[in-house]
């Protein structure tokens, strides 16, 4: 049976959780649970980083034990991830036991074999990142010397005792490594700038600290304490017990290590290393390190101000853990930069979580309830053309998760689900089982009986196909349809479905929506809870620049035909008096000329943004051929057409660009 072992980075405890560290996390719990699905042996690991100069310096500043100090941090980090639906097997911290024993081990080994040994290092140093660097790859500033990675501060000069790691004698192993696995740095892009830069030469590095105590020491001299780099990418190592124990055979080594690009050579050059200077064969290094890109928020860079209003357990409570796992793997091409916005999160929930998936579900268990209620049997032989097409689309978009998950772009296998549920819904409205039941035959009849046991399992199918990202939803539609929730089991391979459209109604329970609407009232609310409207609404965000930033997916109504278009007659008209209508705030009355002997009295809900007076005078594009229809009493033929805006109060009017004879046709 495969296994798949698979890590996140494991975080530095001198700071909370936040959305970097659980993004990373979210897409390995969701490639682990695609793992599980297909019935693999997985093993998810995650973990603290709680060793080093940086942590000891935070626990100082707090006034607090260093043990405390990691101990209640680390468990912040534990508490983070179950409310975001993230089930790890393991959870390592850097201050076990069992992790230390293996570090010093690899240690020995190292030095056994030659690659360790002692001098004195003089140098750069960035307590921020815990990284070595030459004068050279500084940014230099009329403030001093500042680290060119991640934290961009000063850096110091350090000079002590040192234990040295040959770095330098892996050079060309590793270039060798490289071009023999292609896969092993992902993507390609990355792979090109770890090449460069190893073959820009690797100077050996210091791997010791006398200067400061926590952390683990070398043995065998116990003055110096490990540089926390070599101590914190062998609990990749460590997690599995001592080489030879029972879990280090099954999944040793790592199909994948998931890392930022912030600590893309530690993980490509440095890590390697440590393992082949130990005497690990190229075939038993991990198989790949895949690099993903940086988040921002709402465009901005992410400060700790703007952290706290995307702090991962507030968002979950407020949209629910699965929708943000949804919008993050959605949102972002995995190894790409992306952003987090919370608009954008909002419109993607709105049209593909509730007008998208929420409406298949509700709409089919709908006409289920209306056409076929209390259990009823589907019979079978009325399937057609477009239930073939259906499975066929069906086929296609679980064979491109497979493959986008097995590629580790969580983006496509999402993708390739929705081109299904979009394909579904223009399926019911193509096949209108309304119209069937409409025409009481027996031909009617069986069509209605074929068209709701297709759509029943192709919500079947879609419940699996989107378990890896939302297991909670996945549930949830499965309740409503009467299944219990997925369970994988070791061996069993999900994934491998077979198009059964269902036989009978019964057990479905039309249960509340799973994705209510969020409409402008709620989205305020929101963002209120949040405390986004102090953070975010004050600093605007940095103008989109075109084609840099993904934008939404447009959802389309019901595809129409030129035929159906041309039935609309759209013509300018000239508001020439209005009012508002009593006791409503949103409703105004306005007389319209549109070249008619008189005017027309449209009702229209556009009070919130505009005033009578306001109106009068104004060219507006009406809807000339709407059947009459009562508002409020009120007679209205026909409707102004106005863009949505931000809210209510925030539409704008359509109207000819210049002005046009009142009656001329809008086509
Ligand atoms: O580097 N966008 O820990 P760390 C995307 N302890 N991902 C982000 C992010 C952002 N804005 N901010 C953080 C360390 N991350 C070491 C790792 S591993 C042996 C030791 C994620 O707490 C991303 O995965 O600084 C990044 O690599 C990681 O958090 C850094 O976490």
């Amino acid at each position: 049976m495969a296994r798949y072992y698979l890590t996140t980075p494991i975080y530095y405890v001198n700071d909370v959780p936040h959305l970097g560290t659980a993004y990373t996390t979210i897409v390995a719990d969701a490639l682990a649970r695609y793992h599980r699905l297909r019935g693999h042996d997985t093993r998810f690991l995650t973990g603290t980083d709680e060793h080093g100069q940086k942590i000891e310096e935070a626990a100082a500043a707090k006034g607090v034990e260093v043990k405390a100090f990691v101990d209640a941090a680390s468990a912040a980090f534990r508490a983070a991830w179950p409310p975001l639906n993230i089930e790890n097997d393991d959870f390592v911290r850097t201050t076990e036991r069992r992790h230390i024993e293996v570090v010093q081990d690899l240690w020995r080994k190292c030095q056994e074999n030659g690659f360790i040994y002692e001098g004195t290092y003089e140098g750069l140093y960035c307590v921020g990142c815990e990284g070595y660097y030459t004068e050279k790859e500084l940014t230099q500033t009329p403030a001093g010397m500042l680290c060119p990675l991640g934290t961009h501060k000063p850096v110091e000069r350090v000079k002590e005792p040192s234990f040295f790691f040959k770095l330098s004698a892996f050079e060309k192993r590793l270039l060798d490594f490289y071009e023999k696995n292609p896969g092993f740095v992902s993507p390609e892009s990355r792979r090109n700038e770890v090449m460069s830069f190893v073959k820009g030469g690797l100077q050996d590095l210091s791997v010791s600290r006398t200067s400061f105590k926590w952390g683990i020491p070398v043995p065998g001299n116990e003055k110096h304490v490990m540089y926390v780099w070599f101590d914190a990418l062998t609990n990749y190592l460590s997690a599995l017990g001592a080489p030879g124990s029972s879990l280090h055979s099954r999944f040793w080594p790592p199909d994948v290590h998931l890392v930022g690009k912030d600590i893309l050579r530690f993980h490509t050059i440095y890590w390697p290393a440590f393992l082949m200077a130990a005497g690990y064969a190229d075939a038993e290094l991990p198989r790949k390190v895949f690099v993903h890109g940086w988040l921002t928020i709402n465009g901005q860079k992410m400060s700790k101000s703007l952290r706290n209003v995307v702090e991962p357990i507030k968002l979950a409570e407020v949209f629910g853990a699965d929708v943000v796992r949804f919008y993050l793997l959605r949102e972002v091409a995995f190894g790409q930069d992306g952003d987090f916005s919370h608009a954008q999160l909002i419109n993607r929930y709105n049209s593909e979580l509730a007008d998208s998936l929420g409406n298949l579900l509700n709409r089919t268990l709908g006409l289920c309830q209306k056409l076929r209620p209390s259990g009823a049997a589907l019979a079978r032989g009325a399937e057609g053309e477009l239930e073939q097409k259906l499975a066929e689309q069906a086929r296609t978009a679980l064979l491109g998760s497979i493959a986008s998950w097995d590629e580790i772009a969580p983006h496509r296998a999402i993708d390739s689900t929705w081109v299904l549920i979009r394909a579904a819904n223009k399926y019911i409205d193509e096949s209108a089982p309304w119209a069937e039941a409409k025409k009481a035959s027996p031909e009617g009849t069986a069509r209605v009986d074929a068209i709701l046991a297709t759509a029943l399992e192709t919500l079947r199918w879609i419940s699996v196909l989107i378990w890896p990202v939302m297991p909670d939803v996945s549930t949830k539609i499965r309740q409503q349809l009467g299944m219990s929730a997925i369970a994988p089991k070791q061996g069993e391979d999900v994934l491998v479905m077979h198009w059964e459209p269902r036989s009978d109604t019964s057990g479905l329970a039309v249960g509340t929506p799973v994705f209510p609407k969020i409409d402008a009232d709620r989205q305020a609310e929101i963002f209120t809870a949040l405390g986004l409207s102090e953070v975010v609404a004050e600093k605007a965000p940095e103008p989109v620049k075109p084609g840099k930033q993904p934008r939404a997916v447009i959802e389309p109504a019901s595809e129409i035909t030129y035929e159906d278009f041309a039935k609309l007659d759209l013509r300018v008209g000239r508001v020439v008096s209005c009012e508002r209508v009593p006791k409503s705030d949103k409703l105004l009355k306005c007389m319209i000329d549109l070249g008619e002997p008189t005017p027309r009295q449209v009702v229209a809900g556009i009070g919130k943004s505009f005033t009578p007076e306001g109106l009068v005078g104004k060219q507006v594009t009406v809807v000339f051929n709407l059947k009459p229809a009562k508002l409020m009493g009120q007679e209205s033929r026909g409707m102004i057409l106005a863009a949505a805006g931000e809210s209510e109060a925030d539409l704008a009017l359509i109207a000819p660009e210049k002005d046009r004879p009142v009656g001329t046709r809008v086509k």
